[in-house]
């Protein structure tokens, strides 16, 4: 009956929410900040109108000492910057795609209550533009993230952040607060392993990472990069867990969360918690006091991704050590990272290959690796975004040359094509298919959506130079 009552009332409060005249609230532009910084409290008082401009970008960055990796990024950081808003708020949105990008992105906020949580109204190839509006109906800590297909690659070369609605009273003050998203990437080679690493999706099907960080890379918080507060202050942790696939087990060395508002809800659930489940594409507010100097570690408790794959951050309250409640080895020689390398199994069995032989089987799959492979590009039924991503669907270029096709799936293609009477001057990046996988999904792009051409094999894709 009780939980029946309190949730009529939300319902009705929704509902005045979504009473406000939006064109009489006053406008605002977003604050947002870059881990592990967070934009000020919000001391309004009233709801507002927030314009948030966020742009999605791919860049190379650290992601270990020696190891570069391609991000995907909201803002050219990994987590994406922290929003602050207010529950009431009526939100624009615009989503921007730097020209430079090779893939189209989007933005699912949990936040939204609404189709996709906004990816639907945010999809945006490279070079455009998108904005869509939002009521922030529920308080609370969100993630968001990237959702354009496929959704775990999105997220797993970067795209995530959060967004934090506050309460209409606000959130209890602290004198100090920080940004930190945990994440997992998965690289060809294996952990520290020097150069750029190209993702690997194969490992991350199989949730085995190589690397668990926080604020997206080995090292983002410690030493000279620690958080720093001073003894005595309140402090406030906004966690999030972007996955792509593994929970976390959030807990400081040293410290006891004094609070916890559990999954990021606006609720105090528990006291005096020692570790805090933490669920990919969820969150979690920790508050607790730094009574002891010291220098606080952040860690993952499943503890090899502490030690081996590099989730481990500072938090530095300098002042003297008391030995009474934090002695013996040093922060370095017990934190020092062992490394990937004692992990490796035996691998002298090869995988058997499933070989594909009808020409119904030949579409199945080549099915599959299209909406796999192609769909975010060339959209699921083949039909393009105009200027950007040309048509497969009744493709004069695809069909007229079945050696030319194979070509491009081998190597990738760039420079200016012409489809069906229409210029288009992208990339098209190698995606490192198999001879069979390139022989299925030519099958099936030759024989759908109106094209009427003949099998592809094995064989002619091993030909085609
Ligand atoms: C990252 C986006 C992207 C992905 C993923 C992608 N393509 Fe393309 N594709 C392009 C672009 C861009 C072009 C045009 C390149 C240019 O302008 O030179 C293109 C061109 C082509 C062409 C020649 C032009 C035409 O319309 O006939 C074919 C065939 C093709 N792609 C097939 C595929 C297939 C099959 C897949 C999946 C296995 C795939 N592409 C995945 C972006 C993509
Ligand atoms: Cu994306």
């Amino acid at each position: 009956m009780v939980s029946l009552l309190g949730c009529l009332e939300t319902k009705n409060e929704s509902k005045k929410l979504a009473e406000i005249d939006i064109n009489k609230l006053p406008v605002e532009t977003a604050k947002l900040a870059h881990a592990p910084e967070v934009p000020p409290p919000i001391t309004r008082k009233e709801p507002a109108r927030i314009k948030i401009d966020l742009e999605t970008k791919e860049v190379t960055q650290k992601l270990a000492d020696g190891v570069d990796y391609t991000f995907w990024t909201f803002g050219g950081k990994v987590p994406g910057p922290f929003i602050r808003i207010r529950r009431g708020d009526y939100v624009d949105f615009t989503l921007s795609n730097h020209p430079t990008s090779k893939m189209p992105h989007n933005i699912d906020l949990h936040a939204v209550t609404g189709q996709g949580g906004g990816a639907e109204g945010s999809f945006t190839a490279p070079g455009h533009s998108s904005t869509f509006s939002f009521r922030a109906l529920n308080a609370g800590l969100y993630i968001y993230h990237c959702a354009t297909a496929p959704v775990g690659m999105h997220i797993a070369n970067g795209m995530y952040g959060l967004i934090l609605v506050e309460p209409e009273e606000g959130l209890p003050k602290v004198d100090k607060e920080f940004y930190v998203v945990q994440s997992e990437f998965y690289t060809k080679g294996k952990f520290g392993e020097r150069g750029l690493q190209p993702f690997d999706m194969e490992k991350a099907i199989r949730e085995q990472p190589d690397y668990v960080v926080f604020n997206g890379s080995v090292g983002a918080m410690t030493n000279e990069h620690a958080l720093q507060a001073t003894p005595g202050q309140k402090i406030r942790i906004f966690f999030g867990n972007g996955g792509p696939n593994l929970v976390s087990s959030f807990h400081v060395i040293g410290e006891i969360f004094d609070n916890v508002y559990g999954e990021g809800g606006t609720l105090i659930n528990q006291k005096n918690v020692q570790t805090t489940l933490v669920p990919a594409g969820g969150s979690t507010m920790v508050d607790f006091v730094a009574d002891s100097p010291g220098t606080l570690i952040l860690v993952d408790h499943s503890i090899f991704r502490t030690f081996n794959k590099g989730s481990l951050g500072m938090l530095k309250i300098p002042g003297e050590h008391n030995p009474s409640i934090y002695t013996g080895k040093t922060v370095d020689s017990v934190y020092l990272p062992e490394g990937g390398a004692i992990q490796k199994m035996p691998d002298d069995k090869k995988p058997v290959v499933a070989t594909v032989k009808t020409l119904e089987e030949r579409m199945e799959a080549g099915k599959n690796i299209y909406s796999q492979n192609c769909a975010a590009c060339h959209q699921p039924a083949g039909q393009g975004i105009p200027d950007v991503f040309p048509p497969l669907a009744k493709s004069d270029y695809l069909m007229a040359d079945r050696g030319r096709s194979i070509r491009v799936l081998k190597n990738g293609l760039q420079g200016e094509v012409v489809v069906n009477g229409k210029k288009y001057n992208n990339v098209m990046p190698a995606l490192s298919l198999t001879e069979d996988e390139i022989a299925s999904v030519l099958t099936f792009v030759r024989g759908s959506w109106g094209n009427k051409g003949d099998a592809v094999t094995v064989d002619d894709v091993r030909k085609a130079k």
